[in-house]
């Protein structure tokens, strides 16, 4: 089954050799303290949200993969680290006891500053899905540019609140493409294992997977693939394996086999706040803001850059404006929101110097969704595992990865659902409305009919073997294609354009974009595990050389 470098194995769990190995140096601390900003190596960060008036070392803006890498190795290095996130902590239960709203039941929980819920998957049987909610800074942004919507999670933990799980290492032959300036070797030996590590990545038992109720759409979706001749295989997953086993046998409250995915898993799930986070935090060096906007970052007279924060209600209201200075900002609100910024700071004269390459290179790793409708004699399960595990493989013969995705909606559906990834080459750009004074992004749905080539590669040929048809009801009336989204945005500050080799920002020293922006379009699988390596990769290279310090590990 399946090929080797796509599910090489992950370290299982978080390696607390990799975290002694990188914890505590004092020297970084030592050498910032030429830069003029006060340094308490070794001293528990102040645990509330930045003041205004601060002056702070290093300022992270975002707190996803990229910004929660980040933090622990700058925090690890002696750095005192603070986080800067817009979305909510997600640490408190709500009114129901839970802090996750569920897949099936969205509540004011679910999206960020919406009055109506904006479901990727909009219908069912006809029936639109969508409803009205109360505006709150919910989890899931569903950010709408004029030919796309773009799905984002918020809060502390940036996209690993609301995704998959599934935890992808690109396969070797393939990373030329991915980050063509970057050194294979040294990510497939070094940062992929360092990532898949510190993410706690784990792979589904094969045995209990083949007999699971909940893996039945799985197997199915296999079936289907093996008689159409695609290759296959079993994928990695930051959900705790052994969690869902002891979920299906009853043992403790379910979560991923409650359907819950898009809001948030209320169990089982290692997302950042469990991981890179938690680790963070225990350096006793990084600060976490939620509810706390950048606004803007421009030189300070003095050194370093002034960064305004805008602090934010659960309503999205400004509460306040705080002002502080950093010596050195990472930009690591994703691959949309470093972008936005990026964009906005140049053209509003903020940061005039930063190359004319950001805010270019922008792709959806090709998304694009379909359905198919089973015969009665191929149920896919009432029970399913909101976390996908099968991905169907064509992309060196159609340009094709294919998850085979849940659609736990508790009824038997007797359909198949898929994200596929595909070859998509068109890249957008990111420009700056005067008028409106907004961001503006310019992809058009007509590209994503490429997508929709190569998925129909797969699917095509799977409808023909088994007799099937695509479902029509998913995405509006009458509608194959979920053509109007995407999961996975990558660029926008792509490396070794807008960035200098390791993710320095072109224009300014201190400057660094170290998110998804960095990554030109496209992963060939999802791309968690490549965004957490490349910030693994950055950042040590980083630490050593504009920090003078070396992280021996
Ligand atoms: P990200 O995780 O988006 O973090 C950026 C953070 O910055 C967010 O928390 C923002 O709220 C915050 N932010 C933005 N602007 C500002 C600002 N101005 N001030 C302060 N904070 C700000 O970025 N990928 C996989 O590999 N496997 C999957 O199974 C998978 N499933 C997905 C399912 C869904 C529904 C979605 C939406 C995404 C999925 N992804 C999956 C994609 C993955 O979550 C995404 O690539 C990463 O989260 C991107 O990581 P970044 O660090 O770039």
């Amino acid at each position: 089954m399946g090929d080797k470098a796509l599910c090489d194995k992950g370290t299982t769990g978080i390696s607390r050799r990799a975290v002694v190995a990188g914890t505590g140096s004092l020297l970084g601390a030592a050498a910032l303290a030429g830069t003029g900003v006060a340094v308490r190596a070794g001293a528990a960060a102040a645990r509330g949200p930045i003041a205004s008036g601060a002056r702070v070392q290093a300022l992270v803006i975002g707190s996803g993969y990229g910004g929660s890498v980040a933090a622990l190795r700058l925090a690890e290095a002696g750095v005192e680290v603070h986080l800067v996130e817009m979305g909510m902590a997600w640490d408190t239960p709500d009114a129901d006891g839970t802090i996750f709203a569920n897949t099936t039941r969205p509540d004011r929980r679910s999206y960020w500053l919406r009055t109506r819920t904006k479901q990727p998957l909009s219908n069912f049987l006809g029936f639109p899905l969508d409803k009205d909610v109360p505006r709150y800074t919910g989890i899931l942004d569903a950010e709408d540019f004029s030919g796309i919507t773009v799905y984002q999670g918020r809060g502390v933990g940036g996209g690993s609140l609301v995704n998959g799980g599934m935890a992808v290492t690109p396969r070797r032959e393939h990373f030329g493409a991915v980050l063509p300036t970057v050194d294979a070797g040294e990510m497939y030996d070094r940062y992929y294992p360092r990532a898949r590590a510190g993410l706690g990545v784990n792979e589904v038992d094969p045995d209990w997977w083949e007999a699971a109720d909940c893996y039945r759409y799985a197997r199915v979706g296999r079936k289907h693939a093996e008689r159409s001749g695609f290759p296959h295989l079993l994928v990695p997953n930051v959900y705790d394996f052994a969690y869902m086993e002891r979920e299906a046998a009853g043992d403790v409250p379910r979560s991923a086999l409650d359907g819950e995915i898009l809001y948030g898993n209320n169990h089982g799930k290692r997302s950042l706040q469990k991981t890179y986070l938690a680790r963070a935090r225990e350096t006793g060096r990084v600060t976490v803001s939620p509810l706390h906007r950048v606004a803007s970052v421009a030189p300070a007279a003095d050194g370093g850059y002034t960064v305004v924060i805008e602090q934010l209600d659960t309503g999205g209201q400004r509460t306040a404006t705080k002002t502080v200075t950093a010596r050195r900002v990472f930009f690591a609100a994703g691959s949309v929101g470093t972008s936005k910024l990026l964009t906005k700071l140049r053209a509003t004269g903020a940061l005039p110097a930063l190359s004319a390459e950001a805010g270019k290179g922008w792709g959806d790793n090709g998304n694009v969704m379909c359905g198919r409708a089973n015969h009665l004699w191929d149920p896919t399960g009432s029970l399913q595992s909101a976390m996908p595990t099968l991905g169907i493989d064509n992309w060196g013969a159609g340009g094709a990865f294919a998850e085979v995705a849940p659609l736990p909606t508790g009824i038997e559906t007797y359909a198949s659902f898929y994200l596929s990834i595909t070859d998509n080459p068109h890249r957008a750009e990111f420009t700056w409305n005067a008028a409106t004074e907004t961001v503006e992004l310019s992809w058009q749905r007509a590209w994503k009919q490429r997508s929709v080539e190569m998925a129909k590669s797969l699917f095509d040929r799977i409808n023909k073997k088994e007799g099937t048809i695509y479902r029509t009801d998913l995405f509006g009336t009458y509608k194959i294609w979920g053509d109007h989204l995407t999961y996975h945005p990558l660029g926008g500050a792509v490396l070794d354009r807008a960035t200098d080799n390791v993710g320095r920002l072109r224009g300014y020293e201190g400057l660094y974009a170290i998110d998804g922006s960095l990554i030109p379009g496209n992963t060939t699988v999802n791309p968690f595990v490549t965004i957490t390596a490349l910030a693994e990769r950055n950042i040590e290279k980083i630490v050593a050389t504009d920090l003078r310090m070396s992280v021996a590990r």
